[in-house]
């Protein structure tokens, strides 16, 4: 017999959102949080400013700022060159550490999570009326998992097909603290943020209102060689 006071199912539970994707809620604690958000204050100072990429002309509302790669639509190179040409910070060595940790506990085996050496970190700045389309992340020569990490305001997260940005799609809401991977056959899968819920962000996360998302990549791209002429 059902009763009154059934469990209601615990809708912020981990869980594989497709083959390949892991949605682990509240993995990274307020302490990290706000570690993160000083660290982000840090990367905002320069050398290269956020900005608004430009796609097909129109500049997104979202504002990133990247370590390791600039990245622009189609393209990843080590100066910011349509920002101010100036080289963006190294990925510092406690990210990958993240970035390992982060595989770890979305549940990847040991062998992808010792590889794993992101080379290209993007922050996202979203304010409240900010919004990603759906697209497929894509300009990286690798197709190791991307690391996802939210701070701040929640916000529906779309996550989709790998054919085409339209349904099926789940949506989720991601929250402050809540980490998201996708790799293998979800490597890539069209996703976008079609909403940011102001006021949402927890006191204690270090932000006062907004979102930052950091996206951990490997690009699988090397330096060109240097070519001396004599
Ligand atoms: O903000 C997010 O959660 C998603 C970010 C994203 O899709 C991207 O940087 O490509």
């Amino acid at each position: 017999m059902d009763t009154l006071f059934d469990a209601e199912p615990d809708e912020r539970a981990p869980e594989e959102i497709a083959p390949g994707s892991h949605w682990v809620p509240g993995w990274l604690d307020a302490a990290g949080q706000r570690w993160l958000v000083a660290r982000f204050h840090e990367w905002v100072a320069g050398p290269v400013p956020p900005r608004g990429a430009k796609v097909r002309g129109h500049e997104m509302s979202v504002k990133t700022v990247c370590l390791g790669w600039h990245w622009r639509p189609y393209e990843y190179t080590r100066t910011a060159v349509d920002v101010n040409g100036r080289r963006v910070l190294d990925v510092p060595d406690w990210m990958v550490r993240l970035g390992r940790k982060a595989l770890a506990a979305a549940g990847w085996e040991d062998d992808v999570v010792a590889a794993y050496t992101p080379d290209a970190v993007l922050v996202n700045w979203y304010d409240v009326d900010a919004r990603m389309g759906m697209h497929q992340d894509k300009d990286e020569d690798s197709l190791a998992p991307v690391v996802s990490l939210s701070i701040g305001d929640a916000c529906t997260f779309r996550f989709g097909n790998t054919e085409t940005r339209t349904r099926p799609y789940r949506d989720i809401r991601l929250e402050s603290g809540d980490l998201f991977v996708f790799g293998g056959p979800s490597r890539l899968a069209y996703h976008g943020v079609p909403k940011i819920f102001p006021h949402t962000a927890p006191a204690d996360c270090g932000l006062p209102g907004g979102r930052i998302n950091l996206t951990l990549r490997m690009t699988g791209l090397t330096d060109a060689p240097t070519i001396r002429h004599r």
